[in-house]
């Protein structure tokens, strides 16, 4: 009975994404290149300090892209690994722990899997010790064709943890050029991590007042990563991939600085337990379109579960054989977004749960007006909340997919 209830519960997800509209395959055999930004958050977007944009090429292409303005991390422990499992799997990612780690042999309907059976090459690309969040063995599983990690990669710009973004970007285009096309490539960057230590040379910008802070750091790490993307969109232009490519970019997590008072007096205001929650929250989400004619902000509700089953609307596959839990940004209803925190959005209301998670302590904000209700009005979607998050965790953790 229990999977029948779960079985009904995906049928009736799917259906609420499949949306036959005019984006469905409207970039049918299109490259897909997905980038996933080391704690690049959302609410610098646009922002200047010292009389330059933090980040110009990420503003600049939002001109001819979607801009997704109120995009959720869903992520746990598992941090950049979350990231990426909930990314390719539309899943929720463990309340403890990664799956990568925790939960690599179990099966998941993946992005990478679902490409590889319709033709496309697929490959993956970290400049980094391709053990790290058990990567080697998880990417296997998912069905890529390549894994290029730090040992594919000549260390030729050594910065932070390892290979700076730019040649990093450059070298995995050249890589990518091998590969037959259509492609999905998956790149995660590594340079705008803590604790953000970027050399003098590599700076930048005037902080100010955050000069020599970590929350200067930051800014600067942000200014270089984006810095590397404009880069590698000359070097998709140079290469002959930017007119058939879909071009996906968003933050994987926070940046780990939870400082209210650095956030107030970069935004030049007093910042509320909801303002706070939704910076903490909040990456950005890009996607250029080949041909770059849909643009614009979208601002309803979205968050990372939602790549996979988008990124397979605008390629022509339906979703609703796979088991998958988050949204399509390209059909007309307003998501449903639960963050592994039990935190939540409907577009509408807005639940931050307390510290001992009992629903009764949460907080429950009206957006519109940005002030608290009382409790009630949360109670309905705090259960639908808790009911997503526990058919998640039983899927990966007991293997569920196969058996469904
Ligand atoms: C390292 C990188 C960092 O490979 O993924 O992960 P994080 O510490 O941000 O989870």
């Amino acid at each position: 009975q229990e999977k029948n209830e779960m079985r009904d519960w995906f049928a009736k997800q799917a259906e609420a994404r499949n949306e036959t509209n005019e984006s469905f395959g409207a970039y049918r055999g299109s490259n897909v290149l997905v980038v996933q930004v080391e704690a690049f958050m959302n609410f610098m977007i646009g922002r200047e300090i010292g009389g330059r944009e933090i980040t110009p090429n990420f503003n600049k292409l939002m001109k001819e892209s979607l801009y997704f303005s109120n995009y959720y991390h869903q992520t746990g422990q598992g941090r950049t690994s979350d990231a990426d499992f909930s990314s390719q799997s539309s899943l929720h990612p463990l309340p403890t722990g990664s799956v990568f780690v925790r939960y690599p042999d179990h099966r998941y309907d993946v992005l990478p899997q679902i490409l590889g059976e319709r033709g496309y090459e697929t490959a993956v690309f970290h400049a980094y010790e391709g053990s790290f969040w058990n990567r080697n063995n998880m990417y296997k599983a998912m069905g890529y064709d390549h894994f290029y990690s730090k040992k594919d990669f000549t260390m030729d710009e050594p910065l932070g943890w390892s290979l700076g973004d730019k040649s990093f970007f450059r070298q995995s285009l050249e890589l990518m050029s091998k590969e037959s096309q259509p492609f999905y490539s998956f790149l995660i960057t590594l340079s705008s991590h803590h604790p953000y230590s970027l050399p003098a040379s590599v700076r930048e910008l005037d902080t100010g007042e955050f000069k020599d802070t970590i929350f200067g750091n930051y800014l600067e790490s942000i200014h270089y990563a984006d810095a590397a993307l404009g880069q590698l969109i000359e070097g998709m232009k140079e290469k002959g991939i930017w007119d058939n490519t879909i071009l996906y970019v968003y933050g994987d997590h926070d940046n780990s600085i939870p400082d209210k008072k650095d956030y107030e007096r970069f935004l030049g205001r007093p910042l509320t337990e909801l303002d706070m929650h939704q910076i903490m929250n909040q990456v950005p989400l890009l996607v250029h379109l080949p041909g770059g004619k849909a643009a614009g902000v979208d601002s309803r509700p979205s968050g990372q579960l939602d790549m996979a089953p988008s990124l397979l609307h605008l390629l022509g596959v339906p979703t609703d054989g796979y088991y998958m839990m988050g949204n399509n940004l390209f059909a007309s209803g307003t998501p449903f977004v639960v963050l592994r925190s039990g935190a939540f959005t409907d577009g509408k209301l807005y639940y931050i749960p307390s510290p001992d998670n009992l629903f009764e302590n949460g907080a429950c904000y009206e957006l519109a007006t940005r002030t608290e209700t009382g409790i009630e009005p949360c109670r309905v979607p705090y259960e639908r909340a808790k009911k997503q998050l526990q058919i998640s965790d039983r899927l990966i953790t007991e293997d569920l997919i196969p058996q469904l």
